[in-house]
């Protein structure tokens, strides 16, 4: 393919993230009804409070203010093309800022760790919604003090509905119970309460992780849906924890098609039995509901690959974190701290995520349409020169970037604004799986090399890919020892917003992992 057919190919397939070709025609699309929670439309809201619900256990969360109403918690709704005009209020005793996780935005509205809010100050952020229909979400991304804030409850999501989005809908005459769009983290419970974010050396190292799912806010949460098609938008909100999702009714495991990844829609439906979902990745897919059964969504077991050292660890906290008062009134947290048995369930065993329970009158499923988007292969140009970055590993500074901790005045590379990259990303053998966040732009799975035995059975598709790299993606999770080969799309916005030199980041996005340095400026210019 020459250069030229390569740029057409990609601005119908990646381009979309960035620049809608069809432009903006938010007017005729409804939102949809999702269920399991309150929804607001994100450009109906003034004021989003960033607040401590629980003081004392450090619970917190985002309060949506239409000006009408105050809303804890909600899932936001948004048309493409649709605008965010908002006060961003931050009543954390930390600095915060607001991330808009896979949306196409300018340094200044992408909520990065460049310019943070003070504790107790606002700032105004505006902004339209350009991304394909998909599940977004928010969340904050202060230096530092990320993981701890994620995990205090932090995290929005954001549903983005377009032409195909509602297209689907109609197709399986989806009842408006049947949609839902769900964040799944793990915490630390005990007695029914739970624990405050306070991570010991080895948290530092592997990830902070739970013993318990918890649900749009909710432990145990139980979703009552309708005979027929279930469509669910999926985010893994886990700060560490890699999920292996399936379902089952009892014993019986309930197969699901694959609709759709971090941007939207897929060609065509996967069918499959079980997807990774590594945290920030999400997923939208389809699953067939009969009547009267009970259907839980679990992480079935599976090798994590994760990396101990050999030696004592010697990881320490980020200087941040001693600046600021924690989250919880009781801080037990500590650099010596060391994990107590039956704290956390280990990465890779099973665990229960939710359920949903199926009531109501059965009528009869209409099949899935073959087509669900226009977005095309991905491609890159045979000529590309890659980009190559290392993942790696040190016993006394941690998981980096090509071995290079994370310096904020730093800029590890640039790109040319509209450049079509190859990024070849290589993980150490030494190592764990690393989810990699690119801020700002989606980009395209073409190749994966290396990966391991179980990994690698689930690699349906050609170039050793797996049937969430068929989607657009803004986080890719690369194993021990694999390598993968994206291809990235820099072009950006006709809009004063974007004039300049644009700052990013791409970093882990296990999120101990990314507060110990994992992570790296880049600037489109
Ligand atoms: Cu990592």
């Amino acid at each position: 393919m020459n250069r030229r057919r390569f740029l057409a190919a990609s601005i119908t397939a990646a381009g979309a993230a960035c620049v809608s070709p069809r432009g903006f025609r938010p007017a005729g699309i409804g939102l949809p009804a999702i269920a399991g929670g309150r929804t607001v439309s994100l450009a109906a809201v003034q004021r989003i409070v960033v607040e401590r619900e629980d003081p004392v256990l450090g619970r917190c969360r985002y309060v949506a203010d239409t000006g009408a109403e105050r809303i804890a918690r909600p899932v936001f709704l948004a048309r493409q093309g649709d605008r965010f005009d908002a006060v961003i209020e931050n009543r954390l005793p930390q600095p915060t800022t607001v991330h808009f996780h896979g949306f196409a935005l300018s340094e200044a509205q992408d909520g990065a760790g460049f310019d943070p809010i003070p504790p107790g100050a606002s700032k105004t952020l505006a902004f339209r919604v350009r991304n394909r229909g998909g599940l977004y979400w928010f969340h904050p991304h202060p230096h530092g003090l990320t993981a701890e804030q994620v995990y205090s409850g932090l995290v929005s999501l954001v549903v983005v509905v377009d032409e195909d989005d509602v297209a689907l809908d109609q197709a399986i005459a989806l009842a408006p119970a049947n949609r839902l769009a769900l964040a799944v983290s793990d915490v630390r419970v005990a007695n029914g309460v739970v624990r405050p974010y306070a991570p010991s050396v080895e948290d530092c190292h592997t990830g902070w992780l739970g013993n318990q799912a918890i649900v749009n806010g909710a432990l145990d949460a139980r979703f009552p849906v309708a005979p027929g098609w279930v469509r669910l938008q999926l985010l893994n909100a886990c700060n560490a924890r890699g999920l292996l999702l399936a379902f089952r009714a009892g014993d019986v495991p309930v197969p699901f098609s694959l609709l759709g990844t971090d941007g939207g829609l897929l060609s065509a439906p996967q069918p499959l039995d079980r997807v990774f979902l590594h945290p920030a990745e999400r997923v939208d897919l389809a699953l067939d509901a009969r009547p009267r059964r009970h259907i839980e969504a679990i992480s079935l077991e599976y090798d994590p690959r994760l990396h101990a050292p050999p030696g004592p660890m010697t990881m320490r906290p980020h200087p941040a974190r001693a600046r600021f008062p924690t989250l919880a009134a009781e801080n037990i947290c500590g650099p010596a701290g060391t994990r107590r048995a039956g704290e956390i369930v280990p990465e890779g065993e099973r665990l229960p995520l939710f359920s949903l329970t199926v009531e109501g009158e059965h009528l009869p499923p209409r099949t899935l349409p073959q087509r669900l988007s226009s977005l095309a292969e991905a491609t890159a140009p045979l000529d590309a020169k890659a980009r190559r970055m290392r993942l790696d590993f040190s016993e006394q500074r941690g998981f980096l970037i090509d071995n290079q901790p994370y310096e904020l005045d730093e800029i590890a590379f640039s790109a040319a604004r509209g450049a079509h990259e190859v990024w070849e990303i290589r993980n150490s053998p030494i190592s764990m799986p690393h989810p990699m966040h690119l801020h700002g732009f989606a980009f395209r799975v073409l190749r994966r090399q290396g990966t391991f035995g179980p990994a690698r059975a689930l690699a349906t598709e050609n170039a050793g890919r797996i049937a969430t790299d068929l989607g657009l993606k803004d986080t890719v999770t690369i194993w021990p020892n694999e390598s993968a080969w994206l291809a990235v799309d820099f072009s950006l916005p006709d809009d004063p917003a974007f004039r300049g030199p644009q700052r990013y980041m791409f970093h882990c996005h296990n999120l101990e992992h990314e507060d110990g340095m994992m992570m790296q400026n880049f600037a489109v210019v």
